[in-house]
């Protein structure tokens, strides 16, 4: 369990110059490390990792390998770059992508898939970011010498920008059956996996079992300052670890930071069914809000997307209006917010953020 002491501490928003009773629900990236991180941070045994002597580092790639039942594991700085280096591995330049419409990679990687791996998305809208085989295989382009070929398919469980939502593991097996009987590799951009394991009360190796390669954060909802792990076959691995380098990831005495990393592993999955409790209770209360268009039953796990076009505002505008009052959260279009839990957010600061947001929508000014 995360201590209690760490969560927003008034001394630690007070050297921030923050509100004590800020609620950031912008995303599970702004999570700080707990006590018990800063700590095993401070007595990390360290090594040049380049070199492939960091005895902490090492330790954190054989634990996230053996978790999800991999030959090795490679950590990077970011979930960007462990896409990245990834679809380097997988693709070469020229080939075609295939990813859900609204996915991280498409999206949200500085379009680092087409200007650093030369691969051309080509994305499928899925079923609220669901995708399955029958879905993939249209834009599975046949061999034609007038066509860019398929060089990958890229899944993301939990889907971000989708609203946290799960893929089920029966439709992922699927794509990599069919794939694979093409002869094509599927990636998982599983950056909120143990979200999904959560949910689905399955674990993570068994809900990645076929995929070719994964991606998983430590910094997201399990709460570490820094970092992502790369997994696949020992073959794979070895290639990755050249790209991280080419990508400029080769970190020296990253000890210090995979030393929380391991930490969040260890110690933080078994606390997120409260984030995805409290991106519950979120939904329920802004689902029934004026101009708020949201199914609370589609919000599985952290994430909370919600339409606001009926409060006659744009995102823009509903997220001024909050973080006056302290409580953060961003747009992911004019008329769509994304609200996400993590573990320095509580029901309390979610009850907040329902009851601004009631005062907001209905013109109400925040002081009554
Ligand atoms: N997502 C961030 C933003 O980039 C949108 C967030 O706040 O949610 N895959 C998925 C599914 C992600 O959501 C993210 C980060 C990444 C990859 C990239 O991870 P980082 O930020 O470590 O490069």
């Amino acid at each position: 369990m995360r201590e209690q002491s760490n969560p927003n501490s008034t001394a630690t928003l007070e050297q921030e110059g923050r509100s004590q009773t800020t609620v950031d629900l912008r995303s599970d990236t702004v999570t700080k490390p707990t006590p018990e991180m800063r700590r095993a941070m401070a007595e990390a045994e360290v090594g040049d990792d380049v070199y492939g002597e960091d005895p902490t580092v090492n330790r954190l790639e054989q634990r996230a390998a053996e978790m999800f039942g991999r030959e090795a594991g490679l950590f990077v700085p970011s979930g960007s770059m462990g896409n990245l280096a990834a679809m380097r591995v997988h693709i070469r330049p020229g080939q075609e992508i295939i990813c859900e419409e609204r996915g991280h990679v498409y999206n949200f990687e500085m379009a680092a898939m087409a200007a650093i791996a030369g691969g051309l998305a080509r994305p499928v809208r899925g079923n609220d970011g669901v995708l399955s085989w029958a879905l993939v295989k249209e834009a599975v382009r046949p061999k034609s010498p007038f066509r860019a070929q398929t060089g990958l398919i890229a899944c993301e469980n939990t889907h971000n920008i989708a609203g946290g939502r799960v893929l089920p593991p029966d439709l992922a097996d699927e794509i990599c059956d069919e794939a694979h009987a093409l002869g094509l590799r599927v990636h998982l951009d599983g950056a909120r996996i143990f979200n999904a394991a959560v949910a689905l009360g399955r674990p993570v190796d068994e809900i990645t079992r076929k995929f070719d390669s994964v991606m998983f954060c430590v910094s997201k909802g399990l709460g570490a300052p820094v970092g992502s792990l790369l997994l696949g076959s020992r073959e794979f691995i070895s290639q990755a670890r050249n790209e991280r380098k080419v990508l400029g990831g080769g970190m020296r005495q990253a000890g210090v930071i995979a030393a929380a990393g391991l930490v969040a592993l260890e110690k933080s999955p078994a606390r997120l069914h409260i984030d995805h409790e409290n991106a519950r209770l979120l939904a329920e209360g802004l689902a029934g809000l004026p101009g708020i268009r949201l199914d609370p039953a589609k919000v599985e796990t952290n994430i909370v997307v919600f339409d606001i076009s009926g409060t006659g505002m744009t995102s823009a505008e509903i997220s001024e209006k909050l973080r006056a009052q302290h409580v953060y959260a961003n747009g992911v279009s004019p008329a769509a917010m994304r609200m996400v839990t993590h573990c320095d957010v509580d029901r309390a600061g979610c009850l907040r953020a329902i009851e601004l947001m009631d005062r907001i929508v209905r013109r109400v000014s925040p002081a009554g």
